[in-house]
């Protein structure tokens, strides 16, 4: 059983503290058996299950055009996409498990509104563009956001992420190809394009979280080497990552400020709306209810498979110690 803090005296509690905190400064990884600081447990659960239910939530919006893809090559590579997305879902709730917390415990908090999911996957997807700009620009800020948690202080959590960044790559790729396929073709098709790119361009920034100085747990988090980075420093990144891809494939990017600072070496570039952030995280975003409306319901009609699966669990122990 994982010790507790409650459970330890004072100068045991401060040889255990300065042993994480070493281990932490030397960028070592903390593991499961490992004391930890019941705060940096609770920011990993926080924000690993929000990870994790980002994933699984994260499904819908594309899942939505599997069965109006344009042709089978496409619908193959949206299939593989979304089923990658569950996959990593599952890696990440794992990651949580590590913790203590079980994926029962973490999808009732999820269902009662007690944990969150990425602001991103209340926007609807109107049109198949939107599937080639998912790809290209949220899974290119998730990438951003992603590949320097790899050298997150916890060690389920990195291993976990190391394998999704391959994929979310993949993912990237995907998406850029379908919107430069779809830029080679018609004006609607185009038009189609730009359309979907203003629309995912200002939530696509969202996100990266709340500017710095609104962020309550950057600071903690940086100290306990959960995150690499600040929320402002990732955001400038996928700005300039993004703003040469945006060239080359002829859409332009819908930010009267966004433009090139000699001086800074960045792209300056303007702010979103940080209230229609305020009000999606709080759940008032265009799809937050169907979101999660459509993730009850499939949990529910799922019960029949855990419970399923389970007495095979308790029949095939039965049968294991019959024939030992
Ligand atoms: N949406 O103090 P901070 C993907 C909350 S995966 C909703 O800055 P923190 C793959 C935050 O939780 C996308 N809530 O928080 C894919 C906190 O509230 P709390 C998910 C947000 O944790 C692609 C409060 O605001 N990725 O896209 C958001 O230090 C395509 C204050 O914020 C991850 O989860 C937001 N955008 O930094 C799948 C990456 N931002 O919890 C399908 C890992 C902030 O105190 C299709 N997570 N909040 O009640 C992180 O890096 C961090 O948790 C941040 C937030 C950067 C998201």
């Amino acid at each position: 059983m994982r010790t507790t803090d409650a459970e330890i005296d004072p100068d045991a509690e401060r040889e255990l503290l300065e042993r994480f905190e070493a281990t932490v400064g030397r960028s070592d990884r903390i593991e499961p058996r490992d004391w930890m600081p019941e705060g940096y447990r609770k920011t990993l659960v926080r924000q690993v299950a929000q990870h994790a239910h980002s994933e699984i939530i994260g499904m819908q919006p594309e899942g939505n055009w599997i069965g109006r893809a344009p042709s089978l090559r496409r619908k193959a590579i949206l299939l593989a996409k979304v089923q990658d997305e569950a996959g990593h879902g599952l890696y990440l709730y794992s990651a949580t498990e590590t913790l203590g917390v079980s994926r029962q415990e973490l999808t009732e908090m999820l269902l009662a509104g007690r944990q969150k999911y990425s602001s991103i996957f209340n926007y609807p997807t109107l049109s198949y563009a939107d599937v080639g700009t998912i790809g290209w620009l949220v899974d290119g800020a998730a990438i951003c956001n992603q590949v320097p948690l790899c050298r997150t202080s916890y060690g389920p959590y990195g291993r976990a992420m190391i394998r999704i960044c391959k994929e979310e790559s993949f993912h990237q790729r995907q998406g850029y190809e379908l919107l430069m396929t779809m830029m080679r073709g018609t004006d609607e098709q185009r038009a189609m394009v730009q359309e979907s790119v203003n629309r995912f361009w200002w939530p696509a920034l969202m996100m990266f979280g709340p500017p710095d100085a609104d962020s309550p747990n950057t600071a903690r988090s940086m100290a306990w080497g959960i995150k690499r980075n600040t929320n402002d420093d990732l955001r400038q990144r996928f700005v300039d990552m993004t703003v040469p891809q945006a060239e080359a494939l002829g859409v332009t990017l819908p930010d009267p400020d966004l433009r090139w600072n000699e001086a800074r070496g960045h792209h300056d570039f303007g702010q979103p709306d940080w209230e229609e952030f305020t009000q999606v995280v709080k759940g008032n975003g265009p799809c937050n209810a169907e979101r999660l409306a459509h993730r009850r319901r499939a949990h529910e009609d799922g019960a029949w498979v855990r419970e399923a699966a389970l007495a095979f669990a308790e029949r095939s122990a039965v049968q294991q110690e019959k024939a030992s």
